[in-house]
Parts: structure tokens; sequence; C-alpha cells
């Protein structure tokens, strides 16, 4: 599928999609939006796509946020409508059956950071900045921001963010738990295919339901999600996959996955 704002590729099982609107440092605008979600809606039902990169075009921005100059002119209907669309968008890229690595090339501020905070791990460049800046436009996060970052650095340091606008470097985030790993912005595509892969050589039906009980295991209460765990767990045992990983195991040799 062509887009206007994105590229889409595949490669060895593993899809980039590149938000492409650099002169706005890759701002969300409502047309972007929308691409985003077909994208995901897409590759959500391929079959030869294992993990799905997610990242912004040239090396300044991954997303610096909502696109103020059509927000700009919004009404609060287009706003809530704005919001509540997005919000869906990102929900479908944390629910996509494949992990979504997020490859933070840059700003990842106001709808760019609650972006990147959809994904199932982060990895940043050195010279990536973070942050929740809506209060300097006197506006509050409508992505998920005040609901997703309190429950990934906790309370304080979320309002601490949101409360203040200010950005955090590459390296502060990865102290405090909002990305999983900060390299030098030269190896950051590298690094992120070599994470890829990785994933990619393991059962695929046990990356989908590990992911899935992660996910909504989080919104529920211990006793539950865990109830939750112990089925996922033993539909495992339904999958050719696990007699091939276990045989694998006790023959001393590299297990080779079908996805069945
Ligand atoms: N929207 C539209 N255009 C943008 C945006 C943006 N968010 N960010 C940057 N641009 C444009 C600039 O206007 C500029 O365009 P031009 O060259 O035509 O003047 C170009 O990108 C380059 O930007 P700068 O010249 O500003 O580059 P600097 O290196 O000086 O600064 C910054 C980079 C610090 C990233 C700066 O551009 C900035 O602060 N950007 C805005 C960041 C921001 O406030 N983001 C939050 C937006 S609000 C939001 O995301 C809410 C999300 C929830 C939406 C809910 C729906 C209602």
């Amino acid at each position: 599928m062509e887009y206007a704002n994105l590229l889409v590729s595949v490669s060895d099982r593993i899809a980039t999609v590149t938000i492409n609107r650099p002169k706005s440092l890759n701002a969300l605008n409502p047309a972007t939006i929308r691409e985003l979600s077909a994208a995901f809606e897409e590759l959500a039902g391929r079959e030869d796509v294992g993990v799905v990169l997610l990242t912004g075009a040239g090396e300044k921005a991954f997303v610096a946020g909502a696109d103020i100059s059509e927000m700009r002119h919004f009404t609060a209907v287009d706003a809530l409508e704005f919001a509540l669309f997005g919000q869906g968008v990102l929900e479908r890229i944390e629910r996509l059956p494949q992990p979504v690595i997020g490859v933070i090339n840059g700003f990842a501020l106001g709808g760019g950071c609650e972006l990147a905070m959809a994904c199932d791990l982060l990895i940043a460049a050195d010279t990536a900045k973070l942050g929740q800046p809506e209060v300097n436009l006197g506006i509050i996060p409508g992505y998920g921001g005040t609901q997703r970052l309190p429950r990934l650095v906790g309370r304080n340091l979320a309002k601490e963010m949101v409360l203040t606008g200010e950005m955090i470097t590459a390296q502060r985030a990865y102290e405090i738990g909002l990305v999983n790993r900060v390299v030098p912005q030269a190896e950051l595509m590298d690094t992120a295919r070599e994470v890829a892969k990785k994933i990619l050589s393991k059962g695929p039906v046990a990356i989908r339901t590990a992911k899935m009980a992660m996910n909504r295991g989080l919104d529920l209460d211990l006793s539950n999600a865990c109830a939750l765990e112990a089925n996922a767990f033993a539909v495992g045992f339904s999958t050719a996959d696990r007699l091939e990983g276990m045989t694998a195991f006790l023959e001393k040799r590299k297990a080779v996955f079908t996805g069945k």
C-alpha cells in the first residue's frame, strides 16, 4: 500500500514504518494518523511480518507531536474526535499481534512521546529528547500521555514531565525506564534490527501470546492476570513449536520454529 506521509517496507520478516514529514519534524496531522491506522491494520494481518520497527524520517525527529498548525483551528469537538481517534490508533499499535519496536531517532514530544509509549520497547539515539510539552501550548496530552507515562515511570516522575513540559535526554529516559536502550545515532537502526532478529528467532506463537498476556494483564488485578497467563501458557502446549523447542534443547541443537 502507498502512503503520502509514511514509508512502509518489509524485509527478512521485519517491517519498517517511517513517519515521513521531516519538514514538520514528522508532526502528526490527521492524515498521518489515518495512514498509521491503515498501515498497522494491514501489518496485523501479514504473516510475513514478525516484528515492526516504527521510526521517523531524518535524524532530527521521531515525531515532534501533533501538528500544531492544523490543531490550532480545532474546535473542542474536533479535539475530542482527534484525541479519541488517535487513542484508538495507539491502542491498535499497542495490541498489534507482532511486537513493535519504537526506534527513537530524535525528538519524541507530545503525541510523539505518546506514540513511542504505545510501542513494546524503545531504542533511542543518544541525541533523542523526549517530553510532554503540551502545557507550553495551554493544553494537556491527548493520546494517553497522562495515563501511560505514570504507568511506565511512576506517578511523580510523570507529573514532573507533564506539569513542567520539560524535555528529558535519552540517557535520562533510560534511567527512569522510559526507553530500553540508548545507542549512538549511527548505530540506531542496526541495533533495532538486531533486537528484532533476536525476537524473530523465537517461537512466533510464544512471542504473540507473551505480548498479549503482558499487555492485557497490566489492566487486571494480579490474581486474574495470572489466570490469564496460565491459559496463555497452556495454549503454548498445543503448538508444534513447543515440542520442537523442548526437543531441540534436549538434543542440544538450535530449534527450528515454524509458527505452528
Ligand atoms: N507541529 C507542526 N509543526 C512543527 C511541530 C509540530 N508539533 N514541531 C515542529 N514543527 C515545524 C516547525 O514549525 C518548523 O517549521 P518551519 O521550518 O516551517 O518554520 C520545523 O518543524 C522545524 O522546527 P523548529 O524550527 O522549531 O526546529 P528547532 O530545532 O528550533 O526546535 C523543537 C525543535 C524543539 C522540537 C520545536 O520544533 C518544538 O518545540 N516543536 C513543538 C513540540 C510540541 O510542542 N509538541 C507537542 C504538540 S501538542 C501534542 O502533541 C498533543 C498530542 C495529543 C493530541 C490530541 C488531539 C487533540
